[in-house]
Parts: C-alpha cells; sequence; structure tokens
C-alpha cells in the first residue's frame, strides 16, 4: 500500500512507520491520522510484524502537533466528533493492538505528536527532543487522550503542571517525570528502540497481546483490570504458543514462537 504522509517498511519482524511532512514539522493532518490507521491495522494484523516502532522523518520534529492550519476552522461540534474520530482511528486503536509499539522520538513531540507517543506502548527519546502539551496556548486542550494518558504516565499533579503551563520539558527531564523509559543520542535512537524490539521478539505474542490487554484494563474505570488479567491468564493455557513456550523449557531450548 503506498501512502502520502508516512512511510511504512516491515524489516526483520519490525513495522517501521515513519511520518513524513517534514515541512510541517510531521503535523497530524486527517490524511496522515487516516494513513496511520491503515497502516496499524495493516501491521497488527501481519503474522511476521511483531513490533511497530513509529517515529518522524529527519531531524527535527517526531510530531509537532496536531495540524494547527487544519483545525482552526473547526466549530465546537466538529471539534468534539473529530477528537472522537481521531482518538478512535489512531490514539486508542495503536493503544489497545496486540502488537507492542515503541514510539521513538526523534525531536518535538507537542500536542497531538506527544499523544502519540503517549499512545505508543513504550517511548525513548533522542536527546534533542522537546516534549509538551501546548494546547491550552491555542485556546483548546489535548483532545487525542492526552489529559488523561500523560495523567496516567506522570501522576495527576505533574500533568497539571504541564497542561495548565503548556511548556516543553527535555528529553531528560520527561526521563526522570517517567514519561519516556529511555534517553539515547538522535543517532543512536533507532538502533535504541531494535535493542527493546529484538527482546520483545523472542517472546510469546500471543500472551503479549494477553499482557497488554490486562495492563490497559486496569485504567479503565469501568473495567477490574485484576479480573481481566485472571481470564487472559486463563486464556493462555492450552494455546500452541502456551504448549510451545514450556515445551521449549522442560526441553531445554528456546521457544520458536
Ligand atoms: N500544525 C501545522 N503546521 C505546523 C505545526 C502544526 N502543529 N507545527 C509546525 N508547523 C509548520 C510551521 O507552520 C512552519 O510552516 P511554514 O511557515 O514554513 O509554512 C513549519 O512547520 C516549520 O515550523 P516553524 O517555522 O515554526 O519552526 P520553528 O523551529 O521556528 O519552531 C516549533 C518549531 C515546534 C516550536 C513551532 O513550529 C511550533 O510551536 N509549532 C506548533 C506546536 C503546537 O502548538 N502544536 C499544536 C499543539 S495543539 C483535535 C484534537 C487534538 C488536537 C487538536 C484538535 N480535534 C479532534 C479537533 C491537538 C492539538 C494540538 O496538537
Amino acid at each position: 500500500m503506498s501512502y502520502k504522509n508516512i512511510i511504512s517498511e516491515q524489516k526483520n519482524g519490525i513495522c517501521y512507520i515513519t511520518i513524513n511532512r517534514p515541512k510541517q514539522l510531521n503535523a497530524l493532518n486527517s490524511l496522515t491520522i487516516s494513513e496511520l490507521n491503515k497502516a496499524i491495522l495493516k501491521a497488527d494484523k501481519n503474522k511476521l510484524v511483531k513490533v511497530i516502532i513509529l517515529t518522524g522523518s529527519e531531524k527535527k520534529a517526531f510530531v509537532a502537533g496536531a495540524d494547527i492550519k487544519e483545525f482552526a476552522e473547526f466549530d465546537s461540534l466538529s471539534g468534539e466528533e473529530l477528537a472522537r474520530q481521531g482518538q478512535k482511528l489512531l490514539f486508542d486503536l495503536l493503544e489497545n493492538i496486540g502488537t507492542p509499539s515503541i514510539a521513538a522520538i526523534n525531536g518535538f513531540a507537542l500536542g497531538g505528536g506527544l499523544e502519540l507517543a503517549m499512545a505508543s506502548h513504550i517511548r525513548i527519546a533522542a536527546d534533542n527532543a522537546k516534549m509538551g502539551l501546548p494546547e491550552v496556548s491555542l485556546g483548546v486542550i489535548p483532545g487525542y487522550g492526552g489529559t488523561q494518558r500523560l495523567a496516567n504516565l506522570v501522576g495527576k499533579g505533574k500533568a497539571m503542571e504541564m497542561i495548565t503551563t503548556a511548556s516543553m520539558m527535555s528529553a531528560d527531564e520527561a526521563k526522570e517525570w517517567g514519561l519516556v523509559n529511555y534517553v539515547c543520542s538522535q543517532e543512536d535512537l533507532l538502533f535504541t528502540a531494535e535493542k527493546i524490539a529484538e527482546k520483545i521478539k523472542k517472546n510469546s505474542p500471543m500472551a503479549i497481546a494477553r499482557a497488554i490487554k490486562s495492563i490497559n484494563a486496569g485504567f479503565l474505570s469501568n473495567v477490574n483490570g485484576f479480573e481481566v488479567e485472571k481470564k487472559e491468564f486463563g486464556n493462555c493455557f492450552g494455546t500452541p504458543e502456551f504448549v510451545e513456550g514450556t515445551a521449549a523449557f522442560i526441553q531445554k531450548r528456546k521457544p520458536n514462537f
């Protein structure tokens, strides 16, 4: 499938999705969101893809937010509708698919860009990255799940500060706040993401998908995460990957999932 605003490539069990609008600092417009939706769904369906790595083209930006020029015209109703659609098509989708994703944050990750990184399962930042949710400086609030996911990741007090001040933080500050897992040089960014991907690739995709589902369940208000965990734990038994994983252990060999 060919795309206009993203590049999607598959290599060694990893699907690399690069947001590619460098002249607009990779800002998310509707077409980009729709293309990301298609690429993520396609990667998730492909059994050969074990990990998705999301990044931005060139060195300056991961994603500098939603496309301000596009959303400047919205009214209250279309804004709410677009927030619902965008959350469903991209941010909720990415967070809830069974294929683990790593955001390799190569520069500015602002507004919708940071929201995209936060919907990913793991975040790594290059040392030049700048992160923030500057929406209130534009007269809106984060609309792609940012008020919820930021508070889940860094805690309510820090989320309050970051969102109300609209300030940007450095990669090191983001690491200190628990917003990103690792900081590395720009040159090492994909390599660092790949090192994590290689560890993930050795494990059972079926079990990983159930673990992601169980972890996410704990952050929903209408679901008991412990109950989901028990059910998903039980569902692992008898699956071919469970049989292979346990047989490999007993036979003192590496599992082949
Ligand atoms: N949208 C559109 N174009 C953008 C952009 C953005 N978010 N960010 C940068 N660009 C464009 C600039 O307009 C400029 O284009 P030209 O003027 O060359 O045509 C080009 O990228 C290069 O940017 P700068 O010239 O500004 O580069 P600088 O190095 O001087 O500054 C910067 C870099 C990242 C500090 C600056 O570009 C900047 O402040 N960018 C905007 C950051 C921002 O506020 N992002 C938006 C956050 S709000 C919604 C749901 C969610 C949201 C909205 C709606 N609905 C469901 C309706 C989320 C909103 C947000 O993300």
